[in-house]
């Protein structure tokens, strides 16, 4: 008895050894996850934050992300590096030297994998401003190899990209710029048919990004990090349609207490337990642009709205 009594500690020991490690990526640094279930694992698509390499003539203390790779897991503790799957020297209407691959996502449509991606554009748009683009790249498995369409979609200019098919096939892109905008994508998942509009009843002080879009139960909720003081809290709304209305219902993560400016989130259910994915700068205590993914257990009321989540550190 003495035995399996203390096989049962060493064993609940490790299993929660397991899920307090945080951040789960610790060779890179890593921010803005998207998970996705793809084929029965999960798929990290984060971007990626690099210290800012000397004479490139970038801006001090700022966001520094070149490229983007790929992290593949069966049991979310594993991960697998697929490496770069994406990067700035090889997009075409990317500028090169801007090292602002900013937060992505993708998703599978009918077998083929698309990535959506912002990140500054080489060249000036109609209205004279290069500014965010964000583009497609396509790729017949999660892992890639991902190929870059040639232009940015057209019509947006903005940041932290994210899709939703919705059951009757109709996708949508939902992005940020300030406030958060929703627009329909065509069959082709690479045009815009209808165009972006802000999503009201947000909260109107403060900036809003990452809106990441999902259905549970006949509900849609969009989430997103929104900052009023110093640091981002993850919010959430819920509505009956991709399009809204949305109305404002509560605080899924709160403000970063050790001073970390963002956080940007997405959210799955795998093997019958949903998980948030978020960032911190665990790795980087004195500079918050050098980010790390974190994972932990994400839990729903019975009405449908999201239990609060207390980061589990290392
Ligand atoms: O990672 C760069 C930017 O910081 C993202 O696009 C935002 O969501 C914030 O996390």
């Amino acid at each position: 008895l003495k035995k399996y009594f203390t096989l049962a500690i060493i064993f609940t020991v490790s299993a929660f050894t397991v899920w307090a490690q945080n951040p789960v990526i610790r060779d890179q640094f890593s921010a803005d996850p998207t998970a996705r279930v793809f084929n029965g694992k999960v798929y990290v698509f984060p971007s990626h934050d690099i210290p800012a390499p000397p004479n490139k003539n970038l801006r001090e203390n700022w966001f520094c992300m070149p490229d983007y790779h790929v992290f593949s897991s069966e049991n979310l503790s594993d991960w697998t590096d697929h490496g770069v799957i994406v990067s700035q020297n090889k997009v075409p209407w990317v500028d090169s030297t801007s090292y602002s691959m900013w937060a992505p996502d993708c998703i599978e449509r009918n077998g083929k994998y698309y990535f959506y991606f912002p990140a500054n554009k080489n060249v000036a748009g109609p209205n004279g401003r290069k500014g965010f683009g964000i583009g497609v790249a396509i790729a017949d498995k999660p892992e890639g190899p991902y190929v870059p369409q040639e232009n940015a979609i057209d019509g947006i200019f903005g940041i932290d990209p994210n899709v939703l098919i919705d059951k009757d096939g109709q996708a949508y892109l939902y992005y940020s710029m300030g406030n958060i905008y929703v627009a329909k994508l065509k069959e082709n998942m690479t045009e815009l048919a209808s165009k972006p509009v802000a999503i009201d009843n947000l909260p109107t002080k403060g900036m809003k990004e990452g809106p990441f879009v999902f259905e549970r139960n006949g509900k849609y909720y969009l989430t997103f990090p929104h900052v009023e003081n110093k640091t981002e809290r993850l919010e959430y709304a819920m509505g009956d349609s991709p399009e809204g209305p949305f109305t404002m219902t509560g605080v899924i993560m709160d403000e970063s207490e050790t001073g970390c400016w963002t956080n940007h989130h997405s959210m799955i259910e795998y093997n019958n337990q949903w998980y948030l994915f978020y960032h911190h700068n665990d790795y980087s205590p004195h500079f918050d642009k050098n980010r790390s993914v974190c994972i932990d257990s994400l839990f729903f009321n019975a009405d449908g709205t999201i239990q609060k989540v207390i980061p589990t550190k290392r």
